[in-house]
């Protein structure tokens, strides 16, 4: 019998430090990835204003994307193409798709003023979380856009449309605008149980909603690439948009909910798989964002600082590795020293964009009358016990919340291949920890082609099948 032919599958997967395109080969049941191409992504500041390189973002893609083209052999080529990237970010257009005003990073503080104000209004707070699922946080879509229109009215009349951050790169693929729902859902502007826009929220906070269309479910074709010659037989697909979700999707996760999803990165994304938001005042105090996956179900998660932590605090210095193998070896020392005597309270607002995290840090630690770490070493061992503790803390909750009891800890993303992070949260959760060496979020764009393309069934199925190629490893708690 003849085989059927590999199917190719790019996926652009941009997160907030690092942009990448991956391509997916799908044959006998098994995915092989392969990294196209990589490129640091960061915040550009101007004044006291943070914004995205859009127009570089933009170049790294349509690189990426022809050299995955040309990689493949003579007569074969992608199948399509999905863009997954980080929430809430949008480029505001005019009816042709120019861009008319520059994307602000969702961790500009231009959105406290607005945040406050909201926070203020505990009666308003819960009606907008009873609506959209999302609670009140900095980067949120919403404030974002509110703060844009409170400063620049005349936008309301020049932009025609928004688009976040995967419509866009779709858009200047495809030449089609779509507002896709899972990447609409984290704007905190969705009507969660619906999953169109939210009317009340968009007039509360004095948004155009002509701005938006209905949002389109994942594995929506948009067209062709018209953007690249080489890439003239390829469909752009609409994938989950939102990073996290693709992540999840990827997650071989246990079919009767049993199991926690954690999601490493520059964010730790703790949460579940449901077939409904939670939504009650526990659900609301608790800062749970109900995310959608664009296919009718939902993912309760609860953001918890993540890895930026360490990121910042390596810039402070010098003696930083810049290697795997001098990675490890930090890993190493840092376990090697005894616990800290107390952890981080890793909610502390001041760690969310300071000018130096060590010294973010230094100051939590003398507020509370404790010792800072003194060299590098010390700060690794403290961040990953802290960011352990913080997610056994959210594993609680959300095991409250939902009445479940989780028997595992199912870890993706950079943090799961940091042995002291796992173990870290193993020990605090008092639950094994299974780390999958698994480019997450690129693997779940992937597996939503996969699905729209019709070469596999259904998530439960591409999971199946990937959970019998998968390397993991468990971390007892001890
Ligand atoms: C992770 C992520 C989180 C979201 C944060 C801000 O990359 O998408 O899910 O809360 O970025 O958008």
């Amino acid at each position: 019998m003849k085989r059927p032919p590999l199917l190719h599958c790019a996926a652009v997967d941009l997160g907030a430090t690092s942009g990448r395109v991956m391509i997916g080969t799908w044959g006998q049941k098994k995915l092989t990835l392969r990294e196209i191409h990589r490129f640091p992504n960061g915040v550009r500041q101007i004044g006291e204003r943070a914004y995205w390189d859009i127009a570089g973002l933009w170049e790294n893609v349509r690189h990426g994307l022809v050299l995955a083209a040309q990689s493949l052999p003579a007569g074969e080529h992608l199948s399509s193409v999905g863009v997954d990237t980080w929430g809430v970010d949008t480029v505001l257009v005019d009816a042709n798709g120019r861009p008319v005003y520059p994307t602000h990073a969702y961790r500009d503080s231009r959105t406290q003023e607005g945040l406050q104000a909201l926070e203020s209004d505990p009666a308003v707070l819960a009606k907008i979380y009873r609506a959209t699922g999302i609670p009140a946080v900095f980067y949120n879509s919403s404030l974002q856009l509110a703060e844009t229109v409170k400063t620049h009215p005349g936008i309301a009349a020049l932009a025609s449309r928004c688009l976040f951050l995967p419509d866009y790169f779709n858009f200047l693929l495809s030449g089609k605008m779509a507002n896709g729902q899972a990447i609409a859902g984290t704007a905190q502007l969705l009507d969660v149980k619906r999953g169109s826009w939210s009317r009340r929220t968009l007039n509360h906070f004095g948004i155009p909603a002509r701005w938006f269309t209905p949002p389109v479910r994942s594995g929506t074709r948009l067209g062709a690439v018209r953007a690249l010659p080489d890439l003239k037989k390829t469909k752009v697909i609409a994938v989950p948009g939102h990073d996290t979700t693709c992540a999840y999707d990827a997650i071989p996760a246990a079919a009767d909910g049993s199991d926690i999803l954690l999601s490493s990165g520059t964010w730790s994304i703790v949460g579940m798989e449901h077939d409904r938001p939670l939504l009650d005042r526990f659900a609301a105090q608790a800062r749970v964002a109900n995310d959608q996956t664009g296919r009718g179900d939902y993912r309760p998660l609860i953001n918890v600082i993540g890895l930026w932590l360490m990121e910042e605090t390596l810039k402070d210095f010098k003696s930083r590795p810049t290697t795997a193998s001098g990675w490890t070896q930090l890993i190493r020392a840092a376990e090697a020293l005894p616990a800290p005597v107390a952890l981080l309270e890793v909610k502390d607002p001041a760690f969310a964009n300071p000018p130096s995290m060590r010294q973010a840090i230094d100051a939590q630690l003398k507020r509370r009358r404790l010792k800072p770490p003194s060299e590098l070493v010390g700060y690794v061992r403290l961040i990953c016990d802290s960011l352990g503790q913080g997610h056994a803390d959210v594993i609680d909750v959300l095991s409250t919340l939902s009445g479940r009891t989780f028997k595992r800890i199912i870890m993706v993303g950079g943090g799961s291949r940091n042995a002291l992070l796992c173990q870290a949260t193993a020990d605090a959760a008092g639950l094994p920890v299974v780390s999958c060496e698994l480019e997450g979020s690129a693997v779940g764009n992937i597996a939503n082609q996969l699905i729209a393309l019709k070469a596999v069934k259904h998530l439960a199925e591409f999971r199946s099948h990937l959970a019998a190629q998968l390397k993991t490893k468990t971390y007892r708690p001890r």
